[in-house]
């Protein structure tokens, strides 16, 4: 099976240039392809992951991947698939951001491999020396003002208003991928759906500044649609972040064991390297004993592993484990402090205190008189164990690693108390 069928397979592609010059173009040589990542965040979160697995997808069939850091673009902002301006931010910024960016595209991508090793390029490397003159005159010239407008990013854009600055934003990706294919034999660029304007305009600034007839292709990804309509990658909390310090390896985990059923098949085929014959048997699985949840635990299992670690996987199913059972005691500090990342934190001395003070300090309960009513009522856990002793004190066993403590009252309401 070749790339491009293994692709179609597993629904990854959204729209290609010339699908048979690209087939045989895939087929007879190296190729070296890009995609590019502004570095808008101190993180990649998993909306980027599709893209970026994509890359190592065609590194695994043989290509050669490079992943290019817009520290560059990202002084600009693509008014690609943005409803409004976007907010600039400072120099520095950009740049700890694309280093942070760098590292977590290292992680995924095989930039040691021997004979198509992944590269990392980025393009403040070749846009910041720019001059003005020189791009307007040069590149500017290949751009017809009617054929910017008509892009679905800056129509999309009309009515809200889009500055030049972001107008012209079509035209630095053009430059980059015209760059790459000069210096690097880069032939190939693909992106999500909302690049095809991007990516077009870059093949068009190529033929037009060769002089013999070149072969250049885009490829586009599909948005990520989820079932129940709503916006994939989010959560109550906000973006799902590939960075462990702002989404922990538990909730990256929770996240994908929270798959719709109706979704799941489709992202093990989007997010993960198996190969179509295993997904079809997941499926079956999902048929069978949709309430094993097989698939999912499968789908949540490689991507903690391939974003986080082994490790970390096997962390996130200790505290799903300890939290599913109850049994809080097993956890270690930094188990709680992960799996509990989430729930409101009361730091407190540690001294040994009556239960019904601390109830009150923390917060859990409104007054004494309720904490009493509480605690008598059983709704009160302590590390997973019901405490209705009234005369209770908080003391050093119960701080879990000399630290916290795990509070619940009634069913599901939780508290971790940190002693300091
Ligand atoms: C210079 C910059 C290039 C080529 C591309 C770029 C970045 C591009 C962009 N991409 C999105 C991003 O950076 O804005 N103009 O967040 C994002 N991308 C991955 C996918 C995407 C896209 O990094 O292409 O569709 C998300 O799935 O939105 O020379």
């Amino acid at each position: 099976m070749n790339i491009i069928q293994d692709l179609e397979m597993r629904g990854l592609i959204q729209q290609m240039t010339d699908e048979e010059g690209l087939k045989k173009h895939l087929q007879d040589d190296i190729v070296t392809l890009y995609c590019g990542f502004d570095p808008t965040a101190d993180s990649l979160h998993i909306g980027h992951l599709v893209p970026a697995l994509m890359l190592k997808r065609f590194q695994q069939a043989g290509h050669r991947p490079i992943a290019l850091i817009g520290g560059g673009t990202g002084m600009i902002g693509d008014p690609s698939g943005r409803s409004s301006e976007r907010q600039l931010n400072d120099s520095e910024t950009v740049e700890y951001f694309s280093d942070r960016i760098k590292q977590q595209l290292a992680k995924i991508l095989d930039f040691e491999k021997e004979a198509n090793g992944a590269v990392a390029r980025n393009n403040a490397e070749w846009l910041g020396s720019l001059t003005l003159i020189e791009f307007l005159r040069d590149t500017g010239k290949h751009f017809g003002v009617n054929y910017m407008l008509a892009k679905d990013s800056v129509q999309s854009r009309l009515e809200n208003g889009i500055s030049f600055t972001e107008f012209t934003y079509m035209i630095l990706q053009s430059y980059d991928f015209m760059n790459l294919f000069q210096k690097e034999n880069c032939s190939l660029q693909i992106g999500g759906s909302d690049q095809w304007g991007n990516i077009t305009a870059g093949m068009e600034l190529i033929r037009r500044t060769s002089e013999d007839e070149v072969k250049v292709f885009g490829l586009t990804v599909p948005l990520i649609t989820k079932a129940d309509g709503t916006k994939f990658g989010k959560t109550a909390g906000g973006a799902v972040w590939l960075d462990p310090e702002k989404t922990t390896p538990y909730q990256f985990y929770q996240f994908w064991i929270n798959t719709d059923d109706r979704d799941v098949i489709k992202f093990l085929k989007y997010f993960t390297f198996l190969s179509i014959e295993e997904i079809d048997q997941l499926a079956v699985q999902l048929e069978e004993a949709p309430e094993k949840r097989i698939p999912h635990i499968r789908l949540a299992e490689e991507l903690t592993k391939l974003v986080h670690s082994e490790e970390a996987l096997a962390q996130a199913q200790r505290i799903s484990q300890a939290l599913f059972s109850g049994e809080i005691k097993q956890l270690n500090g930094a188990e709680l402090k992960q799996g509990f990342n989430d729930v409101p934190t009361v730091q407190l001395a540690k001294e040994t205190k009556p239960l019904v003070d601390l109830l009150v300090e923390g917060n859990i309960s409104s007054s004494k008189r309720q904490a009493r009513e509480d605690i008598q009522n059983g709704a009160i856990y302590i590390n997973g164990e019901r405490q209705q002793d009234l005369n209770y004190q908080i003391q050093e066993d119960d701080r879990i690693d000399n630290q916290y403590t795990i509070v619940r009252r009634g069913k599901k309401k939780y508290f971790l108390l940190d002693f300091q």
